[in-house]
């Protein structure tokens, strides 16, 4: 039904352009069956209009499509990064301030190479410093407050605490600040401590990997098998078109997983009475089962989130072998932990589950539940997937801050609040996958809306994102 309306509307579009569309092209829509058809015809028009083309013919969508050549198709890959290898045994205090310090010296490190690290001094030496309103301190935000009136900003560093006003445009980037995160602020201590500047790490200009093949690769999350809410049906429909003739299913190479593989047990109070497998060796059994129904030649990454079995605090190993063994038994699958970074074809994905977008939404003013992808940028723009400690995301005391996003990735791809929305930021693709879940009765408590049923296909060569939705009609 919404396929043949939106051809429909694709077509009109063209039309009103004064464009011919040829029955061999709406025969290619047809058969690919994807949402927002008219963005593509929208891109193909204003492509041919350059030319003063106002034909659409087949070759013309088989080639935006990337669906024409008949090269091999390349499915190399390589796990960069996971950080199930480096987890370490927590221990308590001693172990947080440790991860605070690595989060720091890293962060302290990306700065480096900006013109202001010349200015950079440590906290404990502004205080005594007297007259040079050019200098620079790192730390991470111990204390924020904005009011109408005034705005006070309290950072820390290994050598301690300086606490100043905010002034001019940095007030608005304080609003906008996590706690522990960290910043580069600009000082002025001529008259008490104010800090006028306020800068994150951020991402930076940087080179941009594409395959140099058509591959594509499928992006979900938060199937939770094992739920009764779990839409198994249009799951296996999915699972059949991937197998199946249709031309993009043909060139997918990569299926990513991240996180919320299965329900759980235990999860939330009263989970057993929306469960239809009550044991996590049934859940991921059934998952196993599911995921064997993907095609051999197709290798799949399944990295875990906060319903999955393992450690719960981030970072996440991956799930561990004893309740996941058929999963760890497929030769196609590869089992990694929450984070990691792949390498599809040279391209670098970061897999997070996004436990963190909670806390971003609780405590953030603008951030919304309906708008990952806006909180995925922010993390982006910190280099940190989970800053906030101490609100509803576990960390754990790791000696090393895994959690930094170290490498600037091609994708950043993220789940957990069951909405799927695609954007960019600075170059990278950012991809929140949804869920295959329907809403369930908290989600309708606390009024989240689901975009279950929808599969983020990314042809790995140019980046074009096509969501194919298997929701009946
Ligand atoms: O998370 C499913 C969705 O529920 C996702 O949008 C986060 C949201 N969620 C999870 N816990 C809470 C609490 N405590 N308050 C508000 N929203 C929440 P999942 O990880 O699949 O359970
Ligand atoms: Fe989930
Ligand atoms: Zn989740």
């Amino acid at each position: 039904m919404s396929v043949k309306r939106d051809i429909r509307q694709a077509l009109e579009y063209a039309f009103k352009k004064g464009f011919q569309v040829h029955p061999g092209a709406v025969e290619v829509l047809e058969e690919v069956g994807m949402e927002r058809l008219d963005r593509i015809i929208r891109d193909v028009v204003r492509e041919k209009m350059v030319d003063r083309n106002y034909h659409i013919d087949r070759d013309d969508l088989i080639k935006y499509l990337g669906l024409g050549e008949d090269e091999p198709i390349q499915d190399e890959y390589e796990i960069l990064f996971d950080c199930t290898s480096k987890i370490t045994v927590p221990e308590g205090a001693a172990g947080y301030s440790a991860l605070f310090r690595s989060r720091y010296e890293k962060m302290r490190g990306m700065m480096q190479d900006r013109p202001e690290s010349e200015k950079l001094r440590k906290i404990a030496t502004i205080k005594t410093t007297k007259g040079d309103e050019g200098l620079y301190v790192c730390g991470l935000v111990s204390e924020k407050r904005v009011s109408d009136t005034a705005a006070k900003l309290v950072l820390e560093d290994p050598t301690g605490y300086l606490e100043g006003r905010v002034f001019g445009d940095a007030r608005d980037v304080l609003k906008g600040l996590f706690l522990d995160q960290f910043v580069m602020a600009k000082v002025d201590v001529r008259n008490g401590v104010v800090f006028t500047d306020i800068l994150l790490p951020d991402i930076p200009i940087h080179k941009v990997n594409r395959s140099e093949s058509e591959a594509y690769a499928v992006l979900m999350s938060d199937l939770h098998v094992g739920s009764k809410y779990f839409l198994e049906e249009e799951f296996r429909e999915f699972l059949k078109w991937l197998s199946g003739p249709e031309p993009i299913a043909r060139k997918v190479r990569f299926v990513l997983i991240a996180g919320d593989v299965v329900d759980g047990v235990g999860i939330f109070p009263g989970q057993e009475k929306e469960l239809v497998y009550e044991t996590i060796q049934k859940q991921m059994g059934k998952a196993a089962d599911l995921l064997k129904g993907v095609p051999n030649h197709i290798k799949i990454f399944v990295s875990p989130g906060n319903h999955d079995p393992g450690r719960r605090a981030l970072p996440q190993p991956a799930i561990p072998k004893d309740d996941g063994a058929d999963l760890w038994g497929c030769e196609n699958v590869h089992m990694v932990g929450n984070p990691a970074v792949v390498s599809l074809n040279g391209v670098k994905v970061l897999m997070f589950h996004g436990q963190s977008i909670d806390d971003v939404v609780k405590t953030t003013g603008g951030m919304e539940y309906s708008h990952p992808a806006n909180v995925m940028k922010r993390l982006l723009k910190g280099r940190h997937l989970s800053p906030i400690y101490g609100s509803q995301t576990p960390i754990a005391p790791e000696t090393e801050d895994l959690l930094v996003v170290d490498d600037v990735p091609d994708i950043f791809h993220a789940g957990h609040v069951h909405v799927t929305e695609i954007s960019n930021y600075k170059d990278v693709l950012v991809v929140n996958s949804g869920t295959w879940q329907s809403q369930t009765p908290f989600q309708v408590s606390v009024g989240q809306t689901p975009t279950p049923g929808l599969a983020v296909l990314l042809n790995l060569k140019t980046f074009k994102v096509y969501i194919k939705s298997f929701m009946d009609g």
